[in-house]
């Protein structure tokens, strides 16, 4: 089938730079996507965009390009609850991806045991109002109970404004939670602010909670952006992702979020974004931890 992209969409960029950041060995892009191709994986029908392609084959050269070791594949709302394109790409690396699926409540326990022996080990649930409908609370309770046994977490996204509302659900789920983009903080509100305090609280109060300190590019206000040779990009964002990594080495995670769906303003250069990690990670422990430790327990224990 045939796909037209949404109007306006932004490609993921084509030549990125090689970073000057040095990985240390074994790095992990613990967010990152495929989209189809379409011809192959076609996008599903509930879908709230319709990206450009963006499959295995490129998502591995830009794992060799900047560096990294291994990838955290997480299923990208465009593709609903059919996994297909993401265990296609889990099964082609010879254990060097792990992915997150997205499930509805009618999953069999035969599909999860096979979503596991392909590399499956969390599931996403999405309150990010502009890219799913609603899921009523009980279906997700009931997921995360299923999934708990196979000893996979739960990755959530939503934004800031909405944790007050999702906290008491956050707090009951059996597993570990992941939270994408440090819960999209509006980093024009300050660091020390009530804001973020509450996420930080979140964490702070619940050791089951993590992190990922990803996307600058899509949280930045003020910028500089990760592009024309910006080696300190997004530094209106690498204030909060900093003091998480300081705050909590064990609990965070690093990716890149290729290939960065729903940008409206620009298209980062993946290689000056790696370049923000020693902005927010500044020592080599915290690096490894950040990139390394973190990921490799929560995905390849
Ligand atoms: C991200 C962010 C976004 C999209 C998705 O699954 C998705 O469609 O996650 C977004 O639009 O903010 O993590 O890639």
């Amino acid at each position: 089938m045939r796909f037209e992209k949404t109007p306006g969409w932004l490609d993921w960029y084509v030549h990125p730079s090689k970073p000057l950041f040095r990985l240390p060995p074994g790095a992990v892009d613990a967010h990152c996507h495929v989209f189809g191709p379409g011809e192959v994986f076609p996008y599903a029908p509930e879908r709230k965009y319709t990206p450009c392609d963006a499959g295995k084959e490129q998502l591995f050269a830009l794992r060799d390009h900047l560096g990294f070791a291994r990838n955290v594949i997480v299923q990208a709302t465009c593709h609903g609850a059919d996994n297909r394109a993401l265990v296609d790409a889990l099964c082609a690396t010879e254990g060097r991806a792990r992915g997150v699926a997205t499930v509805r409540r009618d999953i069999s326990d035969a599909e999860l045991r096979e979503l596991h022996a392909a590399g499956v080990r969390g599931v996403r649930f999405n309150f990010v109002k502009r890219l799913v409908d609603f899921t009523p609370r009980d279906e997700l309770q009931e997921i995360a109970r299923r999934i708990a046994p196979l000893g996979w977490h739960v990755v959530v996204y939503f934004e800031a404004a909405d944790l007050p509302e999702l906290w008491d659900f956050f707090t009951a789920l059996p597993t570990i939670v992941v939270v994408d983009h440090m819960g999209r903080p509006d980093v024009s509100k300050p660091v020390d602010g009530p804001e973020f305090a509450l996420f930080l609280k979140l964490l702070r109060e619940h050791g089951n909670v993590w992190s990922k300190v990803t996307c600058p590019e899509r949280l930045s206000v003020t910028g500089p952006k990760a592009l024309d040779g910006e080696r300190d990009a997004y530094r209106d964002v690498a204030p909060f992702a900093r003091r998480l990594v300081e705050e909590f080495p064990d609990r965070v995670l690093w990716g890149t979020d290729w290939p960065h769906p729903n940008l409206k303003e620009h298209m980062p250069d993946d290689g000056l974004l790696v370049d923000f990690i020693p902005r927010i990670a500044p020592t080599p422990e915290l690096q490894r931890k950040l990139l390394v430790d973190n990921p490799m327990r929560l995905y390849w224990s």
